[in-house]
């Protein structure tokens, strides 16, 4: 498929849910899967799939003891078909897209009605657990029917709607929580309505387009609406309807949404977690969040859920994050860090927790200004960990060959630097509980240099390893003859 189609049918399928899974049925990456069971079953097969760096995408029908009609999707951004290659070209043709400018945002288009709208149910009628509301992960406090949802609430004081993803549990038929960490714009807005001494009415998506839920994990700068970005990235409008309770608006082709009201935390409240997160552990626990009523359940069709619940990164479909590390590279380049020849993070550490940078050493301390920069800076400051500085000739999509690089480029006495009271957050397991107590979400960092000593590094063991270059020229001269070098 050339470059062009390939990118017609990528915004087609991010534009609209079931579209995406036409697509991936036609390319052959839809996994239909029925009569699961939500409590712990449908978490087992989803981290069973992740085991390939492509999975599939699985569309659960038939759900044990919920509405036969509804379904839920999972894997909607790490199909081969939607993310390609993982590697450092992938990070560049990133950061080379994003020179180019973003797109203009585009606003929503109000419509009358839509399918959301096709079914309502409202009052005593409503029963969030009618529809799939899994228990993803075995020591989950309760059913998380929201996971990859979209959280929308409008400013009490402009015209501001702000769209983010928090997770969303249940419990009972029209009570959720939804954790909103201290300062995420969910949390502005809704304390400006508690401080009025009302509650703050919010719609909570549970099914939508991809692209939806791709803007609705950025962190955009307050007053921006996320739909607006949307819009601009699919190159039309977001069809809205306003929401018959809230006025809050609703994408139109959304599968479900619910009109909420998140009580004052004096109200009522409700434990919520533990939930399994994305560093592989239960480290932020249960607490006390508010409680949200549910006044409306709206939904198409035969909807169909979106989940997309944390699992630990070591699972390969839980790949890189091409965007995290090319921010990093414009960051080292923004600072006047020269020679970069890579960026990655190493899978393990999910998103944050380990930054390699690779570079061709130009001068003494080099190595040190890269370190110190790709730990520092804004895309690497929350959450991080380690920071390795290779040579230009370590494959750094490799962990073995990073590994290596430290392994016997390293000296951990002299190469090293430690830096303690960096930014960190709750879902980080080292937090000690007086730490957590106190508020002092910090750690330490450390900054490996696992590369050749500048100043005797022409003096280094040479490197016992075929040249690409001549082994290129074997492997041609015998491939017909030798069966493994035929792929
Ligand atoms: C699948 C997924 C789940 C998330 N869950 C939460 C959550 O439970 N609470 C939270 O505060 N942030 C969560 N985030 C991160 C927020 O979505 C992110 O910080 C986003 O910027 C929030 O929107 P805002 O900037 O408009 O507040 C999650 C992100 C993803 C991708
Ligand atoms: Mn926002």
């Amino acid at each position: 498929m050339n470059d062009d189609r390939l990118n017609d049918e990528r915004t087609a399928a991010i534009g609209d849910l079931r579209e995406f899974i036409r697509i991936h049925e036609a390319h052959g990456e839809l996994q239909v899967i029925e009569g699961a069971d939500p409590h712990h079953e449908m978490g087992a097969i989803y981290e069973l799939s992740l085991e390939d760096l492509h999975p599939p995408v699985l569309l659960f029908k038939a759900i044990k003891g919920c509405d036969p009609t509804a379904r839920v999707v999972m894997n909607v951004r790490t199909s081969k078909f939607m993310v390609g290659d993982l590697d450092l070209d992938a990070v560049m043709t990133y950061r080379l897209k994003k020179r180019e400018g973003s797109p203009d945002p585009i606003p929503p288009r109000e419509v009358n009605t839509g399918p959301v709208l096709d079914n309502s149910i409202e009052g005593d009628d409503v029963d969030i657990y009618r529809f799939p509301h899994p228990v993803w992960h075995g020591e989950d406090g309760g059913p998380y029917p929201g996971t990859e949802c979209l959280v929308i609430m409008k400013d009490p004081d402009s015209d501001w709607i702000n769209v983010g993803t928090y997770r969303t549990q249940a419990h009972d038929k029209n009570t959720i929580t939804v954790f909103t960490e201290p300062g995420k714009h969910g949390d502005q807005i809704r304390r400006k309505y508690w401080a009025r001494g009302e509650a703050c009415p919010v719609v909570v998506c549970l099914g939508q387009a991809p692209v939806l839920g791709g803007v609705g994990r950025v962190a955009y700068a307050p007053g921006v609406c996320e739909l607006d970005i949307a819009g601009g990235q699919l190159g039309r409008p977001i069809d809205i309807v306003k929401g018959p309770l809230t006025g809050i608006p609703i994408p139109a082709h959304a599968e479900m949404a619910l009109e909420c009201r998140i009580l004052p935390p004096e109200e009522e409240t409700r434990v919520e977690g533990p939930f399994g997160e994305w560093p592989g552990y239960y480290a932020s626990g249960a607490r006390d969040e508010p409680a949200v009523k549910i006044d409306a359940i709206h939904h198409r069709d035969d909807p169909i859920m979106i989940g997309q619940p944390p699992v630990r990164p070591t699972l390969p479909g839980r790949h890189t994050h091409i965007g995290g590390a090319a921010a990093i590279w414009d960051a080292l380049e923004a600072a006047g860090v020269p020679g970069v020849t890579g960026v990655w993070k190493l899978a393990a550490g999910g998103s944050r927790f380990i930054n390699v940078v690779a570079i061709k050493q130009l001068h003494a301390g080099h190595a040190k200004m890269a370190g110190l920069v790709a730990t520092g800076c804004g895309a690497a400051g929350f959450m991080g960990r380690l920071t390795v500085v290779v040579d230009e000739d370590i494959d750094i999509t490799n962990a073995a060959e990073v590994m290596w690089a430290l392994a016997t480029r390293w000296d951990p006495k002299t190469q090293t630097d430690i830096i303690d009271g960096c930014w960190s957050g709750n879902l980080d397991p080292t937090l000690s509980p007086e730490k957590r107590a106190t508020g002092n979400l910090t750690n330490s960092r450390i900054i490996m240099y696992a590369v050749r000593p500048y100043h005797w590094k022409d003096a280094f063991p040479q490197v016992n390893m075929v040249s690409r270059d001549y082994a290129a020229e074997v492997a041609e001269k015998w491939k017909d003859k030798l069966k493994f070098l035929q792929d």
